[in-house]
Formats: C-alpha cells, sequence, structure tokens
C-alpha cells in the first residue's frame, strides 16, 4: 500500500476529466467577424495521464512524470466521420515535438487525444524535429499531411549548434493512424508552410509555399508562393510564383505564411494566413485572410487591411510570445468555420465565424492604403456615413 501514490493518482485522474470535460464558453459579443472562446481547448495538460506517468506504485512509487509535455500548438484540423479531428503539434520537455491526434464531437470543448501519438515514418536522412502539419483531404482520395521537418545544417561552422535546415516533408493517410511518408519536397530554398491546394489545377497538385533565405529569415523570399507539381511521390517546387506578397509597414513585413488550404467558397478560394513583423519586443506573429480567383486560385481578389486575429491577453504570453498561429480550420456544411489557432507556441484555441461572415470582412473591408493618411481617409468615409445616418434617424 501506497497511500501517496493512490492519493497522487486519483487527484491527477480527476483533474484531467474535469479539465477534458469542461464545457466552453463563447465570448460575447465579439467584434462581429468571429467570437473567440474563454477556454483554451489544448493544452500540455490535456495529454492523457498515461502519457506522462508511468502507473505503476512499483516503478514510480512517488507518481511522479516520466515524460513531460512543454505544449501542444499549431494544429492541422479536418472533419473526419462527424469528429473535428486536430493532429496537433506536440512539444515534450525535449523539446522534440511530434503529432498527435486530438477528437472533439462539436469543435470547441471535450479534445480528447487518441491512444498513441502519431508514428511517422522517417526518410532515409532521419528528421531532427517535425512541426506544422496541414491536412488536406484532396481530390485524389488521400489525406495529406505536409510539415516543416527540421535538421541540423550539414554547413554549419564547428561548435553552431544552431543552424538548421527547414524542408518540406510529406505524410498520407486514409485512416490518420497508419500514414505512408513520401519523399521530401524538392525545392531551391528552405522551405516552411508548405500546405496543399484540395483540388487539382491544371491536372496537377498545388502547393502554397514559403520559400526563405534561412532557417529563420525569409530574407528575398518574397511571400507566399504557388507552384505546380505532376505527382506528390516525387514533388519538386519549380517556377514559384509569389501570390500574396510582403509589404513595407505592414503586419506581413518580415514575413509571412499560408495557414491551412484555403476554403471554397462561391465568391472565391478563403485563405487564412499569418504575417509577420518585428519590434522592439521580438516578432510579432498575427492572421489575416485573403481571398483569390475560383479559377485561378493563385490570383489574388481581395485582401482587408491588417489582422484579423492578433494575440490578447494570456494568448500574448507563452514560449515564444506574442504569436497566433494557424494551420487548421474546417467549415460545416451549414457555413461554420471553426478557426483553430495556437498561441504563444504553447496552447490551442477556437473561434467560431462563418463562410458569409469572412467573405463579407473580406470583401467589404477596405485594403491597406499603406500611408496613414490613406487609413485616416478609410475612416472619415466610415465616420461621414454613420453621421448622416444618424442625422437622419
Ligand atoms: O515561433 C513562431 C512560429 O515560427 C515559425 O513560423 P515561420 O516559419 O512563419 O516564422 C514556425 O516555427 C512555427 O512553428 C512557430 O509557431
Amino acid at each position: 500500500m501506497n497511500q501517496r501514490f493512490d492519493d497522487r493518482i486519483k487527484e491527477i485522474e480527476e483533474a484531467y476529466e474535469k479539465l477534458i470535460t469542461r464545457k466552453n464558453e463563447l465570448i460575447c459579443p465579439g467584434n462581429g467577424i468571429y467570437e473567440r472562446y474563454k477556454y483554451p481547448i489544448l493544452t500540455a495538460a490535456h495529454t492523457p495521464v498515461y502519457w506522462r506517468y508511468d502507473l505503476s506504485p512499483e516503478t514510480n512509487p512517488y507518481f511522479m512524470e516520466r515524460f513531460g509535455i512543454n505544449g501542444i500548438f499549431n494544429a492541422g484540423a479536418i472533419k473526419w466521420k462527424d469528429k473535428y479531428l486536430l493532429v496537433a503539434r506536440v512539444e515534450g520537455n525535449d523539446r522534440k515535438s511530434f503529432f498527435a491526434v486530438a477528437e472533439s464531437p462539436n469543435g470547441v470543448d471535450n479534445f480528447r487525444f487518441w491512444e498513441y501519438p502519431i508514428r511517422l515514418p522517417e526518410t532515409d536522412t532521419p528528421d531532427t524535429n517535425v512541426y506544422d502539419m496541414r491536412l488536406t483531404a484532396h481530390e485524389d482520395g488521400w489525406v495529406y499531411g505536409i510539415f516543416c521537418t527540421e535538421r541540423k545544417d550539414p554547413e554549419a561552422k564547428p561548435g553552431d549548434l544552431s543552424s538548421a535546415i527547414a524542408s518540406t516533408g510529406i505524410a498520407r493517410t486514409k485512416d490518420f493512424k497508419n500514414w505512408e511518408r513520401l519523399p521530401d519536397l524538392k525545392a531551391e530554398s528552405q522551405q516552411r508552410n508548405v500546405v496543399l491546394h484540395p483540388e487539382f489545377v491544371d491536372g496537377k497538385y498545388a502547393l502554397y509555399t514559403r520559400p526563405q533565405d534561412s532557417f529563420i529569415d525569409a530574407g528575398n523570399g518574397g511571400g507566399i508562393g504557388w507552384t505546380l507539381v505532376p505527382d506528390m511521390i516525387q514533388a519538386e517546387a519549380k517556377n514559384e510564383m509569389i501570390i500574396n506578397a510582403r509589404q513595407y509597414h505592414t503586419i506581413k513585413e518580415l514575413k509571412n505564411g499560408e495557414g491551412p488550404h484555403p476554403l471554397k467558397t462561391d465568391k472565391g478560394w478563403l485563405h487564412l494566413a499569418h504575417g509577420v513583423r518585428s519590434c522592439a519586443a521580438g516578432l510579432r506573429y498575427v492572421l489575416y485572410v485573403y481571398l483569390t480567383d475560383l479559377n485561378e486560385p493563385y490570383k489574388l481578389t481581395a485582401e482587408p487591411a491588417g489582422y484579423l486575429l492578433a494575440p490578447q491577453d494570456e494568448e500574448r504570453i507563452g514560449d515564444v510570445s506574442n504569436v497566433l498561429f494557424a494551420n487548421g480550420w474546417i467549415a460545416d456544411p451549414d457555413g461554420t468555420v471553426y478557426i483553430y489557432y495556437a498561441s504563444s507556441d504553447t496552447r490551442m484555441h477556437v473561434a467560431t465565424s462563418s463562410i458569409d461572415r469572412l467573405l463579407d470582412y473580406c470583401i467589404n473591408t477596405v485594403p491597406d492604403g499603406y500611408r496613414s493618411a490613406a487609413s485616416v481617409e478609410t475612416l472619415n468615409t466610415i465616420i461621414d456615413r454613420n453621421k448622416s445616418l444618424l442625422k437622419d434617424g
């Protein structure tokens, strides 16, 4: 009999169950474009107790953690068999990330991890770290998981233990348990934030890319790119064309990257992306949307000024503070959109909106005028119109 063990296991399992089954609450009235929710939907504490602890009083008499989880963030998302699935980036205390599926019956709470994390096959050059999977149920019948694979830079000088190479890993599945690993995307530059478009374009697979000069810096990378590849088994990014560029003094001045794959709407492809700028506090990551042509998804048709979502309150703080990042969203048949976003490389949240609202926001919000005076003009137009309405009313 080990009373300490028995008390601790009971306390920890009860707290876990309470956390997992907690009902989420909408934060109202919101800004009309989307609503946030009160509680994060996935945190390190949402990982099963039997992942973190050895449950045997013989080998773990103090009932202590044997495998620490540091954070859960940057999850891909998909609706599958009527369940909302997130393929989350799980980062252990050892700084290695891996993927694990968490499932919810309603998309906003009660997310529960499947028994085991994903056992992702490696290529001949093993990945040091894998993260940020984007899921695409492609019209070819496979669900693709495209992710970043990071390895030490073979050219790093002796003593430089930080330089790394970011490439794009590709895997596919039909059940989220068994994954087939395909060769990494061949590209001239380092790549992160690569996303597969769900439909063939001109009979080819279409990829959103993010060419970058080095592991962190986009450098001359220019923005979100687009490339067509004849097949995913020997995928190579050639003739990348920038479809959503970075701009001076905007939310995406330093770099940007496609989020999840765009949603098909009757007004075009609706995209979610992140934009990064530099400031005294470091890098600030926010989320924004843009719209492209239905038949030519590489042609920009609308882009509101500024961000859709930026870190607020506790979202501002975490392992990498002042960061919102999204690589998953789900559109239900009734038009509800679940935006899954991570804050500060630490935890996952959800915000809800609808296709109609996001399109209205995208099309009817004035684009960036790139000058203070242009912003004042936009604001004055709104005030003038409202003043005449108030007078008439
Ligand atoms: O730390 C913020 C994000 O930094 C990277 O994103 P990007 O390549 O656009 O700068 C990624 O490492 C991402 O996982 C991380 O959330």
